[in-house]
């Protein structure tokens, strides 16, 4: 009963790991961010899928805290009274001392107990704090850095959480806290100066040196030991920040980062090898019905289709049953999400898809925020266009079939060429004539407020793709997040990802990147590179990832002009499948889901903090091995039947055709056969509420 296995029966050959279990009903855990309830950017995703299975784990003993804010708190907690009576007298005395803080539960899956502190309320103290931080490490913050300014609000109040309970606590529980990101690190860095008996663990999700340097067009990973740290940080005015996180990288017993990648980055910006490499899980959560994610596909690409008909109105000569849909999504960060490479990628695979002279359609969404004042007047108005068609052809439907009815009852068979009059033939013509359009479709959704200098816009218009009929490829930039309520494009996030058939991140900065893994687990294919977290991760673990609907652009040991070849060729080939082999694909990325649940990667979590304790407590805790858990060496084989990609199967994949209907009369080759076996032993995954 002491060991724990982690309960991975359904994660299918993933390696099992066997370690000591924490006695965790004489602990607290606490998880400290700035994005608890609040969402920024992705450590919100880790913070709220990782939720479900630390609850399970740690149950009435886990608590998030962040800071309050009246909006969230109303939408996403139900307040409650704390369970623990030493964390209740610690509130109430911080509350005593003319402070706000609230308690409840958050209300996602695993609804854990939350502490939100009140930033603006405690703002009265900030000078004091400023002075006491100084005290401490001698780091001084500017007046009008309001973030930093948040950051030392919310972590001095964390601080003196943390001295209230352990002042009762007298080591019985012990305590963990587990701080992300520099805007929470304060806290991490005031316990440690006053000594306060307690493990932490630090993580970042990225260094800020190392996004402002690639964002700044350095080759960063080419210079990563040439840097003047100190300086570069100056330079770029957060030198204050970067003390902030380095302070905290240093205070803390265990340090971890997301990927093997930012932790190279880390030991040469910040100065400290991370302890533990803690990779980005989801919470995947699995569907009842067999092939149920291949479903949403279909209908979801459905919708999509709507929209194309709309926004492409006058120009649809094109086949919708061969066009495909491609995405890029996520923070408007021009080329640390490798949107430069995308675009010049894009303008190959026109050209490449033109002389093949291919059937096939490319519509490459761009969903990015930028700065806009609303939707264009020309997107709105092709989503009426189709309406009124929609409706006229509704209205003639109906009486065609009143007539053709009336036929059948005297039981004759109409003439079909007299069965509408000539006001319907008028009404159709009418309805065609104002299909007319004297532009071409808009590559935009929304007016740009910068426009003229906008990098997306810009790089369109010097490769001079602008939806012209001649193009296979066309753009669709909707420079705003997803929403179901939407009149243009009413889909979320989640239901276009479905609806697409690839997702293209080629990134040069990204940490881990989440959005290739939302991709995954859903069973859509999609690009990432050998400079992203996620890739890297990917590439370790599956021996053919392409052939699993992983294609992994090397940007790390080519050259700019090689790698935006080598994507173009990805989407080429991708291209060349047939519907088939599509299907065939998106079954085998789906099945990679295991690999990202957090069932399987929170024991990285849990080997840090087991560590932290170990070095806090070293007489209390202590571990066999303070090696990480197994992770290496598992990986996915390739898999036995033909590659789905034509490029690589151009000889072993002898039912390869280029007509889409011909796909379902094909019969199965003996390796087919097998792959849909395998697939029916297996129930598909999906998303759990993001
Ligand atoms: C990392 O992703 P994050 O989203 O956490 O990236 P950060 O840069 O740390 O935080 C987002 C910042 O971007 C700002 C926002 C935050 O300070 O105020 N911002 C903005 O200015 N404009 C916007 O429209 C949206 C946000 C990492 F980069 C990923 O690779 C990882 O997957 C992720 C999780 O580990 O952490
Ligand atoms: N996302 C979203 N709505 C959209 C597009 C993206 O909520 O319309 C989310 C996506 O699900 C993902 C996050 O934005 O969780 C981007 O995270 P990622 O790790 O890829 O990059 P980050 O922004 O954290 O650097
Ligand atoms: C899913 C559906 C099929 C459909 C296919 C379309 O697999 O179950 O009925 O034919 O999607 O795939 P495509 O890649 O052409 O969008």
């Amino acid at each position: 009963p002491l060991t724990r296995s982690l309960s991975m029966g359904s994660l299918s050959g993933l390696p099992l790991w066997d370690q000591e279990e924490l006695p965790v009903e004489d602990l607290l855990l606490f998880e400290v961010a700035w994005e608890v309830t609040n969402k920024v950017g992705g450590i919100y995703t880790v913070i709220q899928t990782k939720a479900k299975v630390t609850v399970d784990e740690w149950g009435e003993n886990f608590f998030m805290i962040g800071p309050y804010y009246e909006h969230n708190f109303k939408t996403q907690v139900e307040q409650c009274d704390p369970p623990n009576a030493a964390i209740k007298a610690a509130l109430e005395s911080i509350k005593n001392n003319g402070c706000q803080v609230h308690f409840g539960r958050w209300l996602i899956e695993g609804t854990p107990y939350v502490i939100l502190f009140d930033i603006g309320a405690a703002a009265w103290n900030l000078d004091r704090w400023k002075g006491d931080l100084w005290n401490t490490c001698s780091i001084g913050l500017p007046y009008h850095d309001r973030e930093a300014n948040d950051s030392l609000i919310l972590g001095s109040l964390v601080a003196w959480f943390f001295k209230e309970l352990t002042d009762q606590l007298q080591d019985k529980p012990n305590v963990i806290a587990h701080f992300h990101e520099w805007q929470a690190g304060v806290g991490l860095v005031l316990i440690r100066s006053r000594k306060l008996p307690m493990a932490t663990v630090f993580t970042t999700h990225a260094t800020l040196l190392g996004r402002y340097l690639c964002a700044g067009n350095a080759d960063f990973y080419n210079n990563l030991d040439k840097f003047d740290i100190d300086r570069e940080a100056g330079e770029r005015q957060i030198y204050h920040r970067y003390c902030l996180e380095r302070a905290a990288v240093h205070c803390s017993h265990v340090f971890t980062t997301v990927s093997q990648i930012t932790a190279v980055e880390a030991d040469h910006m910040l100065h400290r090898q991370p302890d533990v490499v803690t990779p980005n899980g989801l919470n995947v959560k699995k569907f009842s019905a067999m092939h149920e994610f291949q479903n949403l596909h279909s209908m979801n690409k459905l919708k999509i289709q709507e929209f194309v008909r709309g926004h492409f109105y006058g120009h649809l000569d094109f086949n919708l049953e061969k066009t495909l849909f491609f995405f890029i999504a996520g923070r408007y960060e021009f080329s640390n999400k490798g949107a430069d490479v995308f675009l010049e990628a894009l303008s190959r695979l026109n050209y490449l898809l033109r002389v093949h002279k291919s059937d096939v359609t490319v519509v490459v969404f761009f969903i990015m925020p930028a700065k806009t004042n609303n939707f264009n007047v020309e997107s709105l108005k092709g989503q009426a266009v189709r309406k009124q068609l929609w409706d006229t052809a509704q209205s003639v439907k109906e009486k065609f079939g009143k007539r053709l009815y009336e036929a059948l009852l005297r039981g004759e068979i109409p003439d079909m060429n007299k069965i509408l009059d000539r006001d319907d033939f008028t009404i159709m013509k009418r309805a065609i004539y104002a299909t007319q359009r004297h532009t071409l479709p808009p590559v935009t959704t929304h007016n740009m407020l910068d426009d003229s200098t906008d990098p997306i816009l810009s790089n369109v218009r010097r490769i001079g793709l602008f939806n012209s009929r001649s193009d296979r490829v066309k753009i669709v930039f909707h420079p705003e997040f997803l929403s179901s309520t939407s009149p243009l494009l009413p889909m979320d996030y989640e239901e276009f990802i479905r609806g697409c058939h690839l997702g293209v991140f080629p990134s040069y900065y990204e940490p881990w990147g989440y959005t290739p893994g939302e991709c995954t687990v859903m069973g859509i294919p999609s690009v990432t590179t050998n400079l992203s977290g996620f890739g890297c991760f990917m590439e370790e673990h599956i021996s053919d990832p392409s052939a699993y609907g992983i294609y992994i652009v090397d940007r790390r040991f080519r050259s700019a002009e090689d790698s935006c070849n080598q994507l173009t060729q990805f989407m080429f080939s991708f291209c060349q499948q047939s519907r088939r082999q599509r299907i065939i694909q998106r079954n085998r990325t789906e099945r990679l889901s295991d690999l990202l649940d957090w069932r399987y990667l929170a024991r990285f979590y849990i080997h840090a903090r087991h560590l932290a304790l170990c070095r806090a407590f070293p007489e209390r805790f202590k571990m066999d091995s303070l090696a990480p858990p197994p992770n290496q060496g598992f990986r996915y084989p390739r898999p036995p039947s033909v590659p789905p990609s034509p490029s690589a199967s151009l000889h072993s994949t002898p039912h390869h055709s280029d007509t889409e209907d011909e796909d379902d009369h094909e019969p199965y080759d003996e390796d087919e056969e097998a792959e849909r076996d395998r697939l029916n032993i297996k129930a598909p995954f999906t998303l759990g509420a993001v």
